[in-house]
């Protein structure tokens, strides 16, 4: 080498040359062992290491990585606000990723004890070392806004190359995403108090702007805490959008101001329902985390939990299933009035630009059993029952629209040929996803997909994958029409999940989709996703999140 024999740069040519000779010797020592193992054992060969690398999930859009590293000491680390701008999003941010950072109080004592026997840290003597990074300076360059919204700004640069590192973005937004980077990149250390964290410099942005997870806590009650949880998993993933589809058939958990009885009568039990203070606190902690709160009030079918207490806004159904009740009668007034009202209470609530109003699923069954509606049919020559619905929807889509609010609805309602206003958003969940989202942007319309991530259907080990080889926008259409799809939501169904399993069944396969709504579309490579993944589920493990593992056999050492 041209560096051997000039001064220091020889010098420190000879140790990394010693270095890498040594581990050289281990990789040998390591391989032979390997060997030995897949001869006694070939599953050794399908088992996958969680050892932590510092990669960040999802992955950014460009990453820049050296060999050198700093060494950051959780007890001195400081995030430093510099410029104008701070809000109590970025204080409270700050906190948590402090905490999130700071060792446990168990590792603390085992690495102190560690500490006061040996006086120099291994790293200390490696060439790549280059110092400890005790601040962080944090750098928003406009005001704080106060709630996340569809299009809010979460770029961020994270330039980790100094002593002192830096955070920058625009918005608030921004700065939680990389706040989130900064806390994937650090790997504890031999002390198992200090991390190691790589030289490197990160531009990131996401690929859509709306991420969401769908919850359903109709079919099985979630406790707030569970929510908590999740909106937390939802940060370890950067997602944004949490779809509380909060009221189904089966029970109407949400306490309404305006109608206290659908709770009373249409709760499960009257400990699982959702007060004006339990939402308040869901809508803030994902507010603290830049995740809209878009609240489902899905109508007129699955709203059987709606009719014990209202039977008069249901329809009557006649002759096979007379006395029962199904979807909203869309010819009386009773029905307008009442969702007129709840849908100002629910927008009063619900701090968010879109009311998701649902739509799927109606049965015509029960409104063709009906000689009332028979007959309003008749009278306003109205020909078929997606032409009814088509009046109902309308009407529910110009109550949200007279509130300043957009509306999200189910295919269903496109596929039924309902004339709906411009920037109406149509969510597909089940058919062919290339043919629909072509369908839906050629007519201008925005759309969001769920198609692919249905976190309640299980197939056997490692099905993550089939969630990461959906990707939102390959469908044939041109740049315009991809532009309106604004991302998608993976849906957790909650007729076989409750607070017991939910998380599990949640995490890590929700990190599939995150990553094809986060990253940019060349980042398809399935083998190095698994092994990230892996790190990435040992990470949310360590954090608290109770995950099941993403692949096959392994092991998270939880650290
Ligand atoms: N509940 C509601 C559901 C489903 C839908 N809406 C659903 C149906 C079939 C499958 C998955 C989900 N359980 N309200 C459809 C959007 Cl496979």
């Amino acid at each position: 080498s041209s560096n051997a024999g000039n001064g220091r740069a020889g010098l420190e040519w000879v140790i990394a040359k010693i270095n890498s000779e040594v581990k050289g010797l281990a990789e040998a020592v390591h391989k032979s062992t390997d060997e030995i193992f897949t001869q006694t054992s070939k599953s050794i060969d399908d088992m996958t290491e969680s050892a932590r690398k510092g990669e960040i999930w999802p992955k950014p859009k460009s990453q820049t990585k050296q060999e050198s590293f700093f060494i950051v000491r959780p007890s001195v680390l400081k995030f430093e606000v510099v410029g104008n701008f701070t809000c109590d999003i970025l204080e409270k941010a700050m906190k948590r990723y402090l905490r999130i950072v700071s060792a446990t109080k168990d590792r603390r004592k085992h690495g102190r004890s560690r500490s006061r026997m040996s006086f120099t840290m291994p790293w200390q003597t490696d060439p790549f070392y280059e110092g400890n990074m005790d601040v962080v300076k944090v750098k928003l360059r406009r005001e704080c806004e106060e709630y996340p919204s569809l299009h809010m700004d979460e770029s961020y640069t994270l330039s980790l190359t100094e002593n002192v590192g830096s955070i920058e973005s625009n918005s608030i937004w921004g700065i939680l995403r990389g706040l989130e980077s900064f806390s994937q990149m650090l790997v504890l250390t031999e002390d198992r108090i200090s991390f190691r964290l790589n030289s490197t410099e990160i531009y990131d942005k996401p690929r859509f702007p709306h991420r969401g997870l769908l919850l359903d806590t109709s079919r099985h009650f979630m406790n707030v805490f569970t929510i908590t949880q999740i909106l937390d998993g939802m940060t370890y993933n950067k997602l944004n959008v949490f779809h509380w589809h909060i009221v189904d058939d089966q029970s109407f958990p949400y306490q309404s101001n305006a109608f206290p009885e659908l709770s009373n009568l249409g709760a499960y039990d009257q400990s699982l329902v959702y007060t004006a203070k339990d939402v308040a606190k869901v809508i803030e902690h994902a507010r603290l985390r830049g995740i809209r709160v878009m609240v489902e009030f899905d109508t007129p079918g699955h709203t059987r939990s709606w009719g014990v207490s209202h039977p008069e806004i249901l329809t009557s159904c006649g002759g096979e299933d007379a006395g029962k009740l199904g979807p909203i009668n869309p010819t009386v007034n009773a029905s307008y009035e009442f969702m007129q009202k709840l849908l100002r209470e629910v927008v009063d609530v619900f701090p968010d630009n879109y009311v998701h109003i649902g739509g799927d699923e109606v049965g015509f069954e029960c409104w063709e059993s009906n000689p009332e509606i028979k007959d309003f049919m008749n009278k306003n020559n109205v020909t078929n029952y997606e032409m009814l619905e088509e009046i109902y929807i309308q009407r529910i889509v110009d109550f949200v629209h007279n509130l300043n609010r957009s509306s999200v609805v189910w295919q269903e309602v496109f596929e039924n040929g309902v004339r709906l206003p411009n920037g109406t958003v149509v969510q597909v969940w089940t058919g062919n996803r290339q043919l629909l989202l072509k369908k839906i942007t050629d007519e201008g319309l925005p759309a969001l997909l769920s198609s692919c991530w249905y976190l309640d259907h299980l197939q056997s080990g490692g099905d993550w994958k089939s969630f990461y080889n959906c990707d939102a926008a390959d469908f044939d259409g041109s740049d315009e029409q991809k532009k309106l799809v604004l991302g998608g939501e993976a849906c957790m169904w909650s007729e076989v999940v409750d607070n017991g399993n939910v998380l599990q069944r949640i995490f890590p396969r929700l990190s599939a989709a995150a990553e094809k709504l986060w990253s940019q579309y060349e980042v398809t490579d399935l083998n190095d996703a698994a092994a990230r993944l892996e790190e990435h589920t040992c990470r949310m493990k360590f954090r608290g999140l109770p995950a099941q593992p993403p692949n096959g056999p392994g092991f998270c050492l939880n650290n």
